[in-house]
């Protein structure tokens, strides 16, 4: 008999990978995703099967993390072995503008989670992952962060999580369920949404030394982060979900990088030195050389716009946080020695797979602009 598992949160960077890992694993996956006015399932278009044409091994159900009794009847429908819960308002800065919500979905969700599994009698049955956070460390207490470090939330989001942290815990040692933390540092991806740093400095560059952009405007670019890949991430997930006792994870890299320095890698790999210069709000990030062959290599064919002493990064304040969080290093020792769980990616590795898809998604729109296939105007 297949194992079912239920992911909320399928359409985003981790559900894509997840998905794409459980089915290959055998299991009858079943998504929760939103319903939208365009279509939200890029991500994950690749792994749909019609309904018409095959009993398909995966299924997607509306719904939302903000209610209850959608969350519980789709439960009561899929009976799930394993539940994914990945759903969240997740961007860090946007939960400064939307606290109330994302206390809802990142918080108050969880525990609609849990009390559904609790309330339907399958505490027995169903094991959960809670999608925790490095961002719960938040001010640095100490460093690497493990499984022990105490945590100091500094942000809306990151406080809401600390409640889905917690109330995890709590129906852990309340009624006996299988109920597991991941604590995930960053983990990036092609996949990763556009607004996060990595995917915005990746898409930036790509665009700057095709031409289609001039420059890329940042915020705390001193700010560290141990940063991995998502595909190597959800095999920790299915992990800790395998194991014989419900415990709590830390899963990480060990490394940590500035994101200038992830700035640097990036543009380096596209054949194009940055130079740095300036202080704080003022600082700029000039092209200091431009390698000729890497651009060949690469297949891009304008590079004459790119001259040395050109202005390619600025400083914007409006990106900067209310309240930061400086540092993130994790201690990985338990997730190494008690899941077996190693990254495959290094940082290196990451950046090219980012950048190197990104260029193919620009090169591919600057064929189509040159063919005469320009944006659409609905409204002409
Ligand atoms: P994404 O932002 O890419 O995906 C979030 C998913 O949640 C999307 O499918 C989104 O739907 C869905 N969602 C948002 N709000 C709701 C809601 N109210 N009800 C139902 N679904 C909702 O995040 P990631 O894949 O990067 O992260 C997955 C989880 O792991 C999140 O909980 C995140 O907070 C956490 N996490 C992520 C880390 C990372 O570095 N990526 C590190 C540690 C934790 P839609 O597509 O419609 O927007
Ligand atoms: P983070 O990721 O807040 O760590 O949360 P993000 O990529 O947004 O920021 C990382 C660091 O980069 C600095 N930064 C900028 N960030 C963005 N987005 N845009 C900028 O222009 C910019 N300039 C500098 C930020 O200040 C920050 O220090 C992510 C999310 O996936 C969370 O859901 C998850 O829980 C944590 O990772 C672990």
């Amino acid at each position: 008999m297949s194992k079912v598992a239920l992911i909320t949160g399928v359409t985003g960077q981790d559900g894509a990978y997840l998905t794409e890992l459980l089915l290959s694993k055998g299991y009858i996956v079943h998504g929760i995703k939103r319903r939208s006015s365009l279509f939200n399932t890029e991500r994950i278009d690749h792994l749909y099967e019609d309904p018409h044409v095959t009993d398909p091994k995966f299924k997607l159900h509306y719904g939302d993390l903000t209610d209850s009794m959608n969350l519980t009847r789709i439960t009561q429908e899929v009976q799930p072995d394993e539940i994914y819960n990945l759903a969240a308002m997740s961007h860090v800065q946007v939960s400064f503008e939307m606290p109330e919500y994302t206390a809802n979905a990142d918080g108050i969700g969880t525990l609609r989670i849990l009390e559904a599994v609790r309330l339907l009698g399958l505490t027995e049955k169903t094991k959960i992952y809670q999608a925790s956070t490095s961002e719960l460390y938040g001010l640095v207490q100490a460093v690497p962060q493990s499984e022990t470090t105490p945590f100091y939330p500094r942000s809306p989001y990151a406080v809401a999580k600390l409640y889905a942290y917690w109330i995890t815990v709590n129906y852990r040692e309340a009624y006996g369920m299988f109920a597991s933390n991941g604590i995930l540092f960053n983990h990036e991806s092609p996949l990763r949404g556009e607004t996060f740093v990595t995917r915005k400095i990746t898409r930036a560059a790509a665009k700057i030394v095709l031409g289609l952009q001039d420059c890329l405007y940042m915020g705390n670019i001193d700010a560290q982060r141990d940063w991995g890949h998502a595909k190597d991430y959800v095999e920790a997930m299915y992990l800790i979900l395998q194991q014989e006792a419900s415990e709590d994870f830390v899963i990480a890299t060990g490394v940590t990088t500035r994101v200038r320095e992830f700035i640097r890698k990036t543009f380096a790999f596209l054949g194009v030195q940055l130079d740095f210069s300036g202080n704080e709000a003022e600082e700029v990030g000039v092209i200091s050389s431009v390698d000729y062959s890497r651009l060949l290599e690469l297949n891009i064919k304008t590079g004459s716009h790119l001259q040395t002493g050109s202005v390619v990064l600025k400083i914007d304040p409006r990106y900067y946080r209310p309240t930061e969080v400086e540092l993130l290093i994790g201690d990985p020792t338990k997730s190494n020695e008690k899941l077996g769980w190693k990254p495959k990616h290094t940082l290196d590795t990451l950046i090219e797979d980012m950048a190197s898809a990104d260029l193919r998604l620009f090169q591919k729109d600057q064929l189509l602009l040159k063919e005469g296939f320009g944006v659409m105007n609905y409204f002409e």
